[in-house]
């Protein structure tokens, strides 16, 4: 069983940790908060990782799978919320080290044209200003593939990506692609997702979800992997010298 050695990317550097502890630290997800306008958002002082993408991508199924709860995105679909930025704490009780924002999704047709427009002012003021947001995930279904919002997501992010942002795109409902489908998806959107992590992910089949949730744990505690980096350098070779 190599389910736990092959979570993650080759040069990821991340001591692996158990998949339960992580698993485990996702299921404490509960609801923080609404807004909707970025300045109506609470200051968050831990690490903020915000799901995105367009409507029907199966970000409240992922949610909901990530954090082995049934309702917890569909806290989004009350009425009155769907257009909303909804947050969700992690942690233990009392002691907060992570927040999930779910954001709104785009790109609905039978929205108007202003609510759109609306939505993604919303969306793309929260990813350029939002302080503490840590990390971003896409997701994406590869049998679409990315639209032009998902486009412009990307434009968006891109700077703050430079300058450390975390960013992970999810090829969602995987269980419908053939393997080889599978790998071409892969490979076509590692192109486009420059520098950020691609995952295949199926809430059906429960695919990724284990990485996915390990991924999430070390972005938000970096000092542990840095502890477990440390440790690691100090078993291996050291650099040859000069003379
Ligand atoms: N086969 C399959 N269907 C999925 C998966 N995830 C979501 N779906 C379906 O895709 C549709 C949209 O999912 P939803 O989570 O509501 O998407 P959202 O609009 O992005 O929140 C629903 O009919 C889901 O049942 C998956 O992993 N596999
Ligand atoms: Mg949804």
């Amino acid at each position: 069983m190599t389910a736990t050695s092959s979570t993650l990317a080759p040069g990821q550097g991340f001591a692996p940790i158990d998949p339960k502890l992580a698993l485990g630290w996702m299921h404490t997800a509960r609801f923080l908060t609404t807004a909707a306008q970025l300045h109506q958002l609470p200051p968050v002082e831990v690490p903020e990782i915000a799901f995105v993408g367009r409507s029907n991508a199966g970000k409240s199924t992922c949610i909901n799978t990530l954090t082995q709860q049934k309702q917890l995105a569909f806290a989004s679909k009350k009425p009155g919320r769907t257009q909303h930025i909804n947050l969700f704490a992690l942690g233990r009780q009392g002691a907060t080290d992570a927040v999930l924002a779910d954001l709104p999704g785009y790109g609905y047709a039978a929205v108007s044209r202003g609510d759109k427009e609306r939505w993604q002012r919303v969306m793309l003021n929260y990813l350029m200003q939002r302080e503490s947001l840590s990390a971003v995930v896409l997701l994406c279904d590869p049998r679409l593939g990315l639209t032009e919002l998902d486009e412009a997501l990307l434009d968006a992010i891109r700077p703050r990506v430079e300058e450390g942002l975390k960013f992970l795109v999810l090829l969602t409902k995987a269980d419908k692609l053939t393997r080889s489908e599978q790998a071409k998806a892969l490979s076509i959107m590692r192109l486009n997702a420059a520098g950020g992590e691609v995952r295949l992910f199926s809430a059906l089949k429960k695919q990724g979800v284990d990485e996915v949730a390990q991924l999430l744990w070390h972005w938000s505690h970096p000092a542990q992997p840095q502890q477990a980096e440390a440790a690691a350098e100090l078993t291996e070779p050291a650099a040859p010298s000069e003379n």
